[in-house]
């Protein structure tokens, strides 16, 4: 019946954290970050581009897993699931939680998506 969940998440809290203002202020990816295979599959926005997430890989991962997309970079970003119509701009510091059906789905930034701050991925 519920196709797409969608929790707006202070990086504080993913982080496990008490609540944060989301003030974060552009902290960077941790250095030789290893993807878990249980848990939310994450992206990291940055300026301009998503990690983990990129158009020519083919990233799959399985439906128990909520798709994850935190901004850490400095510029205000957007994720747009095409298929779903789903669109919600992402400021620093911030993440969406996106629950999804199996099924192939593009990732677009409408902001930069003429930079190529574009994805694709797989749920299965
Ligand atoms: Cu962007």
């Amino acid at each position: 019946m519920r196709t797409l969940v969608v929790a707006v998440l202070c990086y504080a809290a993913l982080s496990g954290c008490a609540r944060g203002s989301g003030s974060a202020g552009g902290s960077n990816i941790l250095p030789g970050k290893i993807e878990p295979s249980t848990g939310p599959y994450v992206s990291v926005a940055v300026d301009n581009h998503f990690h983990d997430v990129h158009a020519q890989d083919d990233i799959t991962f399985d439906r128990s897993r909520p798709f994850v997309v935190r901004n850490e970079g400095s510029n205000l970003h957007n994720v747009t699931i095409v298929e779903t119509g789903f669109s919600r701009d992402l400021r620093t510091g911030r993440s969406v939680e996106i629950m999804l059906e199996p099924g192939t789905y593009h990732l677009v930034c409408k902001y930069h998506s003429d930079q190529k701050m574009t994805g694709r991925f797989t749920i299965e």
